[in-house]
């Protein structure tokens, strides 16, 4: 068995660590076999979000989901209504777990994001190196860039990051 890659948490009844072998268990009716399919930029294997609610049993007080992603101190608090239907999780890519270069190990994406800062929900929000959602009542820790300036020099410092 691999070690857990995602950890579930907050407003759920059963908090849990998933390892991709546990991503690969879920039926086959809410997986995303090919997420080129939906973005042409993207690539590998997904599950819905709502397929990960349904395991940890997500309550209903549950309000906002918070992705954190630890590697490298990145986080973003969304209304979870906003993303329930629309928001994946991919996590494979050619048999291997999602490359670090994907965003890997576990890649959260809105399938239809708004433009960075011009919502709430905005591609930003599309969390790389995922390693944890918390479930909570009320908004939880975000430090998406909030202006212009900040955000260039985020992306900038992507782009250094993977050449
Ligand atoms: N962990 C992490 N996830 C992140 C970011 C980041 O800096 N760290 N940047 C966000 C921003 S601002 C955008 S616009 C998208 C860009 O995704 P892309 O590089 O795959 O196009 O990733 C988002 N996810
Ligand atoms: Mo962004």
């Amino acid at each position: 068995m691999s070690e857990p890659i995602l950890k579930i948490d907050g407003e759920v009844q059963h908090p849990r660590e998933m390892t991709v072998e546990d991503f690969a268990a879920i039926d086959a009716a809410f997986q995303i076999p090919d997420v080129s399919q939906i973005d042409p930029k993207r690539k590998g294997v997904a599950v819905t979000l709502e397929s990960v609610l349904a395991l940890v049993a997500a309550k209903t007080t549950a309000k906002f989901l918070t992705l954190h992603a630890s590697t490298d101190d990145f986080h973003a608090s969304v209304p979870l209504e906003a993303v329930r239907e629309q928001a994946i999780l991919i996590y494979q890519f050619n048999g291997e777990p999602l490359p670090l270069a994907a965003g890997g190990p576990v890649r959260f994406y809105i399938r239809d994001f708004a433009a960075c800062q011009a919502d709430d929900v905005d591609e930003c929000a599309n969390v790389k190196f995922l390693d944890r959602i918390e479930l909570s009542v009320d908004r939880g820790f975000d430090n998406r860039p909030t202006d212009e300036e900040s955000h260039e020099e985020l992306h900038r410092r992507q782009e250094g990051d993977a050449s």
